[in-house]
């Protein structure tokens, strides 16, 4: 066991002045901080935001403060473990409920953070990202990858709401996050590859045409559709043992995350089933489709709903349970940065 290291305050006076003057500072009162021994220390606290609480602020708001006076209308789910108007749910995922109203636009931008939203509220939106337009149905995951132009629309008759998930606090951290301003998009002319190349597991186009097709090369597919998610989930419930039922959204070119740095999981709970998944090094922000249950995490319960959002820290124990019906929890989570970077853990428990 290594012994208890020394303080700032172990050091006399003087000398912490010189330090000072001179720009330095040193390592060891801080070494358990920067280096803790086991697993990290998260400031990450995991929080519930319930739809309801946040829906009537978000949709004043709308009454507030034009789309043109906002760029984008999102109230940001700030991590209560850094404080209200933290730009971050959990360290590396920034997350925000987005609301557009019938007949409006988010003009078209394009920023080196890459973006995912899911579809919570409303029909008759849509997202275009390098021409490709995008409808947004509820529960669709939509990409717009770091880099690609992409601006909101909405042709229907009622406010539509979406969670908005950025891997924005790494970019920032890094001095990296910026964006770029410029015109609405001309739109092609057909439906988005969702629907057309990628429709059906195993089938792909000739690799020679597969440039060809996408909108933006390396993001052959960039809309999830939650339809045929949910028919799938089902039948693997039917199907399958007592072992959860979950899916990973993969870029259908080549077997990866879609996204480099977030990817994306829908967890179906069956009624009655409690899942414990292992202790992950990955954060995560879960967002319930349909139905509802409750999570304990880290021994603390959150009871949530359709349409409810919820973060939790790295290495966090977890356990999702739920009630007479299914339910349908998405999982944003950081673990393909965490691959890259060569730590992405998990432990049983
Ligand atoms: O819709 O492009 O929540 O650029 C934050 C930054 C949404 C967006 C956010 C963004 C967007």
């Amino acid at each position: 066991m290594a012994e208890a290291l020394g303080t700032l305050e172990d050091l006399p006076e003087a000398y912490r002045e010189s330090m000072t003057a001179a720009g330095v500072a040193p390592l060891w009162p801080m070494m358990r901080n920067v280096l803790p021994h086991g697993a990290p220390q998260p400031q990450t606290k995991a929080h519930l935001w319930a739809f309801k609480d946040v829906r009537p602020l978000l949709l004043e708001a709308g009454e507030l403060t034009p789309v043109e006076k906002a760029e984008r209308r999102v109230l940001v789910l700030s991590d209560p473990g850094r404080g209200v108007g933290a730009m971050q749910a959990t360290a590396s995922l920034y997350a925000g409920l987005q609301l557009l109203l019938p007949g409006e636009t988010a003009p078209a931008h394009r920023h080196t953070p890459s973006a995912a939203r899911v579809v919570v509220e409303g029909e008759g939106a849509f997202t275009v990202v390098e021409g490709e337009k995008l409808p947004m149905k509820h529960g669709d995951v939509i990409l717009t990858p770091g880099g690609t132009w992409h601006d909101h629309g909405h042709d229907g008759t009622e406010p539509v709401i979406w969670l908005d998930a950025l891997d924005l606090p790494l970019f920032y951290y890094l001095e990296g996050s910026y964006a770029e301003e410029g015109e609405l998009q001309a739109r092609r002319n057909r439906p988005d590859t969702s629907e057309v190349e990628y429709q059906a597991a195993g089938i792909v186009p000739s690799r020679s045409r597969a440039t060809r097709v996408a909108a933006a090369p390396d993001f052959p597919m960039m809309r999830f559709p939650w339809d045929r998610t949910e028919t799938v989930l089902r039948e693997m419930a039917e199907a399958s043992g007592p072992e959860p039922v979950e899916i990973d959204y993969v870029n259908p070119e080549t077997g990866q995350s879609p996204l480099p740095i977030m990817g994306f999981t829908v967890l179906m709970i069956r009624p009655g089933e409690t899942v414990r998944p292992p202790r992950r090094s990955s954060s995560a922000i879960f967002h319930a489709i349909k139905g509802c249950g409750k999570t304990v995490i880290d021994g603390e319960t959150f009871e949530w709903q359709a349409k409810d959002t919820f973060s939790v820290p790295v290495f966090a124990e977890i356990t999702h349970s739920t009630g007479t019906e299914p339910a349908f929890l998405i999982r944003v989570h950081d673990g393909p940065l965490q691959e890259k970077l060569g730590y992405y853990e998990e432990r049983a428990r």
